[in-house]
């Protein structure tokens, strides 16, 4: 869903940039290919220093305007080990969008848990038993992360495609390094029906678990609010990953979520620049 909507809005002059993961794994079953622009398998963690060299070589030859160049990389790829990467990308202000498809773990290699992946949730590698409930950290705030790199930034949701669109439309408009997060459920990592993905996705964002916003010129904007702010539980419930969860724990949650969400509407109101 996430490559189908980005290349909606860039169509055949789109070069793509894709770090070693799942989106990688089964769009190019050796010797086939579904990929129908130009397409570069770079390694785990470098998809934006190619995507920089692309950027480069595109405007020696005179034709960067022709082209989108677009990154794309798993959670595990930008929140830790291509990080470094990305932030080059950003520091020398290469004009690519980087999209981050956050399924919150790395989940190519079976489910590890990662710098997105969420407090409590059950991994491989943080797995609910006895010792721990589940990972111990909440997760990396990699959108602001990136604002303070002076990028447009901005997250999205599967569930809410035209809103994605829109914000890919802007990021690839922008004469300069972009970064949108999106929301995208893994129903094998996430232990859910493959049916509910959707559903889940919009949990997502009516429990203000996963918000839209941008940050645009270092000014942070909401673009939309939940009509009815739904109890984390909701969300929550519905996934085998958070099955071990006690009340205590939805409630620490719930806690962070509100001090979050409150943390989002004050900056939003205050217009102030950011970065
Ligand atoms: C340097 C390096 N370390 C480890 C791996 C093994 N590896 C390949 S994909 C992957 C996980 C990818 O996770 P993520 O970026 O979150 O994408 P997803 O699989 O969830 O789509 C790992 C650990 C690798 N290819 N290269």
């Amino acid at each position: 869903m996430v490559v189908r909507y980005i290349l909606k809005v860039g169509g055949p002059d789109t070069i793509v940039c894709n770090s070693t993961g799942c989106l990688e794994v089964f769009s190019t079953p050796y010797p086939r290919t579904s990929w129908k622009v130009p397409w570069i398998h770079a390694a785990f963690e470098n998809s934006a220093a190619v995507a920089s060299g692309v950027d480069r070589a595109l405007r020696a030859k005179g034709v960067r305007d022709k082209w989108n160049v677009v990154a794309i990389g798993g959670d595990g790829g930008s929140f830790d080990i291509g990080f470094g990467a990305i932030s080059g990308m950003l520091e020398r202000g290469h004009k690519v969008l980087y999209v981050c498809y956050d399924n919150e773990a790395y989940m190519n290699t079976g489910i590890q848990r990662s710098g997105a992946t969420p407090k409590f949730a059950s991994t491989t590698t943080t797995p609910a038993g006895k010792v721990i409930p589940g990972k111990q950290e909440f997760h990396k705030p990699l959108p602001f992360i990136v604002a303070a790199h002076g990028a447009y930034v901005a997250t999205a949701n599967v569930a809410f495609p035209h809103d994605f669109m829109a914000k890919v439309k802007k990021a690839f408009a922008f004469d300069g390094p972009s970064y949108i997060q999106v929301f995208s459920p893994c129903p094998t990592g996430w232990r859910h029906p493959t049916e509910l993905t959707i559903e889940i996705a919009k949990l997502a964002f009516n429990t203000n678990i996963f918000p839209l916003f941008e940050i645009e010129n270092g000014i942070f904007k909401l673009n939309r609010k939940p009509a009815k702010q739904l109890p984390v539980e909701e969300y929550l419930q519905r996934q085998g990953r958070f099955k071990h969860l006690k009340e205590e724990h939805f409630a620490e949650i719930q806690k962070h979520v509100d001090a979050e969400w409150q943390k989002l509407l004050k900056l939003d109101e205050s217009g102030l620049k950011l970065f």
